[in-house]
């Protein structure tokens, strides 16, 4: 495909709100936005690192120059296939290294991955297919137990435009990823760098998941500048221990920061210490990144020493809150630096710097990447908090989308009318200009990095006969900060609450999502306004909790 012709002139992807055009050249001229793709970036990198090792998995090691010449192959796959530029493919891949071969040949055909996570079932991913009129579904065979291609079949069953299931691994009665090597070599037309390269998801707070539209020229910009707050070069090992699909280890700076830097990208099929410490021992990692819970667990295993774990430079740790007295021992008994992260999938991130004072390092969440991040720190009327006070965080820059695709009447909630959009998180700005994340006044639960949208869980236990009305609330946890609680008012005697959660999960929704604890009650508490009170029904199980140990993961 090396002729390729890019697409000149074509106006952006309808429903994907842009920059207006003042700020694009702004960005442009600062030299954020440096008119490159995604699919270029491989292209020159094997180019420059050609037989350095790009990725390792399992017992595959590719170069730079294999993964480059895979994409490539696949790219004339896809485009086979039939798959077209701007034509929307659901990839849901665990870490496995076709995750990437997949993504840069998508990325290169223009073709838009939309990031589904492993955990998620039917409910989301029928949800993605038909909001986004996806043309192929891309899948593993099996993982962690699950046959993703016995939902594939559900998905083909239900939704119309879905014309292709691509499995990586044995397919059924699927299509192979490796059959697409087949096809001759095409030269599809490239996307332009401010065309959309793919959707995050949101984790959300409505009904459904919302689509972040990601350009290459923000993602590239927010990529590059994180692999530089990280020192990311050549001899970076970056162990992508979360799922390779969530945006904290795809690009803060994650897997794509290290493909950047010339670096090598070294996936663990699970995060847990069994898995991940020989593979640090063996591979020289020298930075990776969790989830508090996760962190926790690894400072317990890192204690039995094992493993040889003195290349470890840098451990993240972001996606929820982790607290001071943990982000402590990570020196000591890790011997690395902490680097806490807080970031967001619609733009946003947030690092502590790796020469920050320990101080700096362990009580706040970082300042954010780019001098052209504006931060504004807000009271429920939407005006400005006295400096160090405490407020919703709202935010505009280089990197942080100006909407979600097709949703504009949530957009008119929760992008100010200048464009920055509303993050939900309360915040303090520290003297040094440092974030602290103080709390929450979105309708989330954030079990342990991985956010559930209240009203969306709510949504589907209305759906069972016996639930007249459904308020679903965080529930304090010492491991994974919150779990979720679901108080229900049934009509007539109540289920047991596994009837409920098994509905839940026969609905399809993802396992995170399904409530740890199911409390019926008579009536829900309400505001002055007589709207549900989550508040009065978070402090209820707050006192009802205290002294009883909280039930294991
Ligand atoms: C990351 O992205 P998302 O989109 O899954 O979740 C974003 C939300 C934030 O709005 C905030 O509520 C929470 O997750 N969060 C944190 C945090 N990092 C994220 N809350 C407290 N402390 C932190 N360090 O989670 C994400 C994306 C890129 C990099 C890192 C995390």
């Amino acid at each position: 495909m090396s002729a390729a012709l890019p697409l000149k002139g074509e106006a952006p992807l309808p429903g994907c709100p842009s920059w207006p055009e003042a700020f694009a050249a702004r960005y442009r001229q600062a030299g954020y936005w440096r008119g490159e793709t995604f699919g270029q970036m491989l292209r020159e990198r094997a180019l420059r690192h050609g037989e350095r090792t790009a990725l390792v998995a399992g017992k595959e090691r590719w170069s730079y120059r294999e993964l480059d010449a895979r994409a490539e192959r696949l790219a004339a796959g896809f485009w086979a296939l039939g798959i077209r530029p701007r034509e929307r493919v659901v990839v849901q891949l665990p870490n496995v290294a076709a995750f990437y071969e997949v993504c840069f040949a998508l990325f290169r055909l223009g073709a838009l991955p939309v990031f589904a996570l492993p955990a998620h079932r039917s409910a989301e991913i029928g949800y993605f297919c038909e909001f986004t009129e996806a043309a192929a579904y891309i899948i593993p065979d099996k993982h962690a137990g699950f046959d993703y291609r016995t939902l594939a079949g559900q998905m083909l069953g239900k939704v119309p435009t879905l014309r292709k299931v691509i499995v990586a691994g044995d397919p059924g009665p699927f299509l192979s990823l490796r059959e697409l090597y087949e096809a001759s070599p095409v030269a599809p037309p490239e996307p332009q760098p401010s065309d959309v390269a793919f959707f995050q998801l949101s984790g959300g707070s409505t009904g459904a998941p919302k689509l972040i539209p990601r350009t290459h020229d923000d993602y590239i910009y927010s990529v590059r500048a994180s692999a530089e707050i990280c020192q990311l070069d050549e001899s970076s090992v970056y162990l992508c221990a979360l799922p390779a699909a969530h945006n904290f280890p795809m690009s803060s700076p994650g897997s794509l920061g290290t493909l950047y830097a010339g670096g090598t990208v070294v996936l663990a099929p699970h995060p847990s210490p069994e898995e991940a410490f020989p593979l640090i021992e063996r591979e020289r990692v020298t930075i990776t990144a969790l989830v508090p819970p996760l962190a926790m667990v690894w400072l317990e295993a890192a204690k039995a020493k094992r493993h040889d774990l003195s290349s470890l430079r840098v451990l993240q740790v972001g996606g929820a809150r982790l607290s001071t007295e943990v982000a402590r021992r990570v020196k000591p008994t890790l011997g690395c630096t902490l680097q806490q992260v807080y970031g967001m999938a619609e733009g946003l991130v947030n690092y502590t710097r790796l020469d920050d004072s320990e101080e700096l390092i362990v009580t706040t969440q970082g300042r954010p990447i780019s001098r052209d991040d504006e931060i504004r720190v807000v009271d429920e009327d939407g005006h400005e908090v006295a400096p160090g006070e405490v407020g919703q965080l709202l935010t505009r820059g280089p990197y942080t989308i100006r909407g979600y695709y097709n949703a504009e009447a949530h957009n008119a909630r929760v992008f100010t009318d200048d464009g920055f959009y509303c993050t939900g998180d309360l915040v303090r700005v520290t003297p040094e200009g440092y974030l602290v994340v103080e709390g929450r006044a979105k309708d989330q639960i954030n079990r342990g990095g991985e956010k559930v949208a209240a009203e969306e869980v709510e949504n589907h236990l209305l759906a069972h006969p016996t639930v007249q009305d459904a308020a679903v609330v965080a529930l304090p946890d010492a491991f994974l900060g919150e779990r979720t609680c679901a108080f229900v008012i049934s009509r007539g005697a109540p289920p047991a609450a596994n009837v409920l959660t098994a509905f839940l999960r026969e609905r399809g929704l993802a396992a995170y999502k399904i409530p740890d604890r199911v409390e019926f009650v008579p009536a829900f508490p309400q505001t002055a306004v007589g709207k549900v009170s989550k508040k009065a029904l978070r402090e209820a199980l707050v006192s009802s909790t205290r002294n009883t140990a909280s039930p294991s993961l």
